[in-house]
């Protein structure tokens, strides 16, 4: 690497000898460089880095459905997609626990098996539980996405929490609502997992 400072900064002049035009211009500073910077010399790109964004958890496909006859609430996991890597692999071991709340107080969890190593888990696991009619307006549905560890303890990738009111967005209560409203029949919906 040569002494730039030594060297100065490199001018543009003009010339009559140069032609003009873009391509003119290219061939006048190739020609005022070359005597101080090595054209040989294999360049080096910087590129900025990407901030992470600590917000982008990935997202979850999943269904509810709530059949009055037999009090059944079901919920279908799907699946997963561009979840945030939790391993230095850069994937995750995703499953995802669920907690049927009544009020502020846990009721009853539901998990689906761990998938190894991948960032768009498929899982069509169905979850029902038994809510009476008269109550599913106090109840909720608390949906973690986590990933396993050999070693330590479990990490939350995202939750959701499904409400018809107190859900983490207005895409869950939103899905909540359509399911009461919409008794028997299946809806399915895509959230935004979001971080803790
Ligand atoms: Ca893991």
């Amino acid at each position: 690497m040569k002494d730039y400072k030594r060297l100065g900064s490199p001018r543009l002049q003009k010339s009559k000898k140069t032609p003009r035009g873009a391509s003119g211009a290219k061939l006048q500073v190739r020609g005022v460089l070359k005597d101080f910077v090595d054209l040989n010399e294999k360049p080096t790109f910087w590129k900025a880095l990407k901030p992470l964004d600590k917000n982008i958890c990935g997202d979850l496909l999943c269904s509810l459905c709530y059949h009055p006859s037999n009090s059944q609430l079901s919920l279908t996991i799907l699946k997963c997609r561009s979840l945030k890597a939790k391993d230095i692999n850069g994937k995750s071991d995703p499953y995802v626990k669920v907690w049927l709340n009544f009020g502020e107080k846990r009721i009853e969890k539901r998990k689906t098996p761990v998938q190894k190593c991948t960032l768009e888990p498929v899982y069509n696991e169905t979850f029902s539980f038994e809510v009476p009619w008269e109550r599913i307006r106090e109840c909720s549905l608390d949906v973690r996405v986590m990933d396993f560890d050999n070693v330590g303890r479990n990490e939350l990738i995202g939750r959701i929490l499904l409400a018809g009111k107190g859900g983490t967005g207005q895409p869950e209560v939103k899905h909540w609502q359509d399911m009461i409203s919409k008794p028997r029949q299946t809806v399915v919906q895509w959230h935004r997992l979001k971080g803790e």
